[in-house]
């Protein structure tokens, strides 16, 4: 560290961003960043971060990756834009090519491309809704799906995602998520309960997040997530799982739910999809995603040509570069570290997750969730040059997102940074 931090420079710029930005956009760590690489972001004060948070799960390939950079200054001299409904490009069929490709299943798919991830969600209920003519909603505790009026109601957090802001979209019921840590959301109450309190009949679909991210990276039971899936089937609902945050082989595969043997009906991708360029898109099944009718879908940006040009980039890297074999090994090494700590520091209740994806829950007697802890240790880690970022329903897990292309010298460091912060907060 070269000042305190944040420094000088960022303390200046925070005073510009008060006067300019409404307080309601959050912060997690106020310094202003300058540049970024492969799990580095440097700050206008010249201090440098190991990056444990990637964007929220954006940069996987990491940051300005070489590849990105060149395929998107190329694009960008092409041409920047046409709207893809008005005359069409072929980067956009080639990304939705690879992702029909590599989504779960062997049948036949179609994309189309969004924004954001809020965007795809949006677009998969609505898909959902047209093709079953039903109105309901399933979304779980712990869930999050984005900052939109309906991903809002989807959205199972009050503080800070709803409070405030409603009414909330109708046709919306949550159910609990599958806990194995806190011993809640068992398969047969969550099927129970949607039969008796919704109706089997009455469900478009359940849109769900294989392992839980902004919720606190909560990892359903085995067999949970297929068990949804079944039920789906057989009510004549559609899967809608949400791989915005696990998605793009954060966990090792190219898709978290391919882990637990489910094909979606509908699937949602956005954040490392664009490797830092805003992009989301929905994939699903051919027969349900051509009922639609021409001109149902769609948007001015969605798959804009900069956006699509850095997603084919980011698909090449993953697979150039082994980074699904990379997510595991990243997860092996921060777990084997990790693990440790549980029953030895005292707060550490829980440490879990698939490839590189984990989370630390950070708990008082009789597992009550202690987002102190959280805090403590977070600070900790900003202060020592390591941004993490918390998560959870109670802001009580600690969770790890490195970029998968992190330099094995980068991690370890990042991680004594914090095993001793989860050692000394707590
Ligand atoms: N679905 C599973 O994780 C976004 C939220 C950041 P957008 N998660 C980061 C914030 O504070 O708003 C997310 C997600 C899952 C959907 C979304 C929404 O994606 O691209 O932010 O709209």
């Amino acid at each position: 560290m070269h000042t305190v931090i944040p420094g000088p420079r960022s303390l200046e710029l925070a005073a510009r961003r008060a006067a300019a930005v409404p307080n309601g956009v959050g912060v997690t760590l106020p310094v202003f960043i300058e540049r970024a690489t492969a799990g580095i972001l440097e700050d206008v004060d010249g201090n440098r971060f190991i990056d444990f948070g990637s964007g929220i799960s954006v940069t996987n390939v990491g940051n300005s990756a070489p590849a990105v950079v060149e395929a998107v200054s190329a694009a960008a001299e092409a041409f920047t834009h046409t709207c893809f409904q008005v005359t069409p490009y072929e980067g956009y069929v080639a990304v939705c090519e690879r992702l029909n490709d590599l989504a779960p299943g062997e049948h036949e798919k179609r994309s189309f491309l969004v924004n954001s991830g809020a965007e795809a969600v949006e677009n998969a209920v609505k898909i959902a809704r047209y093709v079953t003519g039903r109105s309901a909603v399933v979304a779980f505790d712990h869930g999050f799906h984005g900052r939109t009026l309906l991903t809002m109601s989807l959205t199972g957090k009050a503080m800070p995602y709803k409070r405030g802001f409603g009414p909330f979209a109708p046709e919306v019921y949550r159910m609990p998520y599958s806990d194995p840590f806190h011993g809640s959301g068992r398969l047969e109450e969550v099927i129970r309960s949607i039969e008796t309190t919704v109706g089997a009949e009455a469900v478009a679909c359940i849109v769900v997040e294989p392992i839980a991210g902004e919720g606190g990276f909560v990892v359903p039971e085995a067999g949970w997530l297929a068990g949804l899936a079944e039920w789906c089937k057989e009510a004549g609902a559609l899967l809608v799982v949400d791989e915005i945050q696990s998605g793009m082989g954060r966990t090792g595969t190219w898709f978290a739910c391919e882990q637990d043997e489910v094909v979606p009906d509908l699937m949602t991708t956005a954040k490392s999809l664009g490797g830092g360029l805003p992009i989301g898109a929905v994939t699903g099944r051919a027969e349900v995603m051509e009922m639609v009718h021409r001109g149902g879908l769609g948007g001015t940006f969605g798959g804009n040509p900069l956006a699509c040009a850095a997603a084919l980039a980011v698909f090449d890297i993953i697979e150039s570069q082994g980074l699904l074999d990379r997510a595991c090994h990243i997860g092996r090494v921060s777990m084997s570290r990790l693990s440790e700590l549980v029953g030895r520091a005292p707060a550490v209740g829980d440490v879990r997750g698939r490839g590189a994806m984990i989370g630390v829950e950070l708990v008082g007697p009789d597992r009550v969730p202690d987002a102190d802890a959280a805090q403590r240790v977070a600070a900790r880690c900003h202060q020592a040059g390591l941004l993490v970022l918390t998560a959870g329903t109670y802001s009580n897990v600690i969770r790890l997102l490195p970029p998968l292309v992190m330099p094995d010298e980068l991690l370890d460091d990042g991680l004594d940074v914090l095993v001793d912060a989860l050692g000394a907060a707590t």
